[in-house]
């Protein structure tokens, strides 16, 4: 309804537009699944302002962060189908559509930012194929900071994590949940803070940045630096928006992209310390994990990996082999 309700919207707004005159000026609602003061969704506002202004004003990009468009699920459908021209999602919340696309949550696979670069490099190509088949162009993709695990108590071990209720944000935060004897439950970032405060979860893993900007310190009490993978969020662009649009405009589109994943990285480099001292400060205990829970989750991570290599395939196995050859 709503949908129908902004597509009309839009259509009138072109006619006004070219009624005007000014017969190329077109507006892009670009959908994010994040709060507005996030790192990802400031990069993608910055992003938006570089096409509008790069392109003249003939593409004016705007954002529309917290799932305030669409919900995160539901953001790869609307640019797959042409609701929204273009659009930002976590590129790990497909993986149980493909497995390909949750190449960065495997436990321990890249855990630095290089690494995780890396890995990048060797899965894009793919990625891109896998994507172009699906009627989108992808044009940048920004890393969260490391994974650690957040709880309402001490966890030394995984015994310690046994009945938790947790909160999964993609299939392999769920099947961490399962393997380690928790219960998980799906919930969005933008979600959280309640679901914690009204008890339906009571840990998760995630970035120090999703607990810092959810306030997650008034429900929970630690937070370990397992440094498990660092998942992605990627912006891709409808393709017939795309081939719609001139080749100047789809330079600078490409020109803005390039800009943004540099400066995005670089965002959530500088973000994690920030965000670490944030959440201490919040009165919570920030520190490395045990060697038993180390232990205990490095053996977890060797079962995920040797799913995820038999789900994925040759060409999972293809990415994986070009990132180690490239360390
Ligand atoms: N924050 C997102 C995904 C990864 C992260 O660090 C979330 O928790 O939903």
């Amino acid at each position: 309804m709503r949908h129908t309700f902004l597509k009309t919207v839009s259509a009138v707004g072109a006619l006004v537009v070219l009624g005007a005159g000014s017969a190329y000026a077109e507006k892009w609602d670009m959908p994010m699944a994040y709060s507005a003061t996030n790192f990802h969704s400031a990069t993608g506002a910055e992003f938006a302002k570089c096409i509008t202004t790069g392109t003249g004003g003939e593409i004016e990009v705007v954002t529309h962060p917290s799932g305030s468009l669409f919900k995160g699920a539901d953001i790869k459908r609307a640019i797959q189908t042409g609701q929204a021209p273009i659009g930002e999602r976590l590129l790990s919340g497909h993986q149980n559509e493909n497995a390909i696309f949750g190449i960065d949550s495997i436990p321990f696979l890249a855990t630095s930012f290089d690494d995780a670069a890396k890995l990048w490099e060797a899965a894009k190509p793919t990625m891109t194929k896998i994507l172009d088949d699906q009627n989108m162009v992808l044009l940048y993709a920004v890393p969260w900071p490391p994974q650690g695990l957040y709880f309402k108590k001490e966890v030394d071990s995984v015994a310690d994590m046994k009945g938790v209720k947790f909160r999964s944000y993609n299939t392999a935060t769920a099947r961490l949940a399962e393997l380690s004897g928790m219960l998980p439950v799906s919930i969005e970032a933008a979600e959280i803070s309640q679901a914690f405060a009204t008890g339906v979860a009571d840990s998760m893993i995630s970035s120090g940045a999703t607990g810092y900007d959810r306030k997650v310190w008034e429900s929970l009490t630690h937070f370990y630096e397992v440094d498990a993978w660092l998942p992605r969020n990627y912006v891709m662009v409808n393709k017939d928006a795309w081939n719609g649009t001139s080749e100047a405009n789809r330079n600078v589109i490409r020109a803005c992209a390039g800009l943004a994943e540099y400066a995005g990285t670089w965002r959530a480099v500088d973000y994690t310390q920030f965000t670490l001292r944030g959440l201490r400060d919040g009165g919570m205990e920030v520190g490395p994990a045990s060697e038993q829970l180390t232990e205990d989750l490095r053996a977890i991570g060797e079962t995920m990996t040797a799913e995820w290599l038999e789900k994925a395939g040759e060409e999972g196995r293809a990415i994986v082999e070009a990132y180690q050859a490239m360390k």
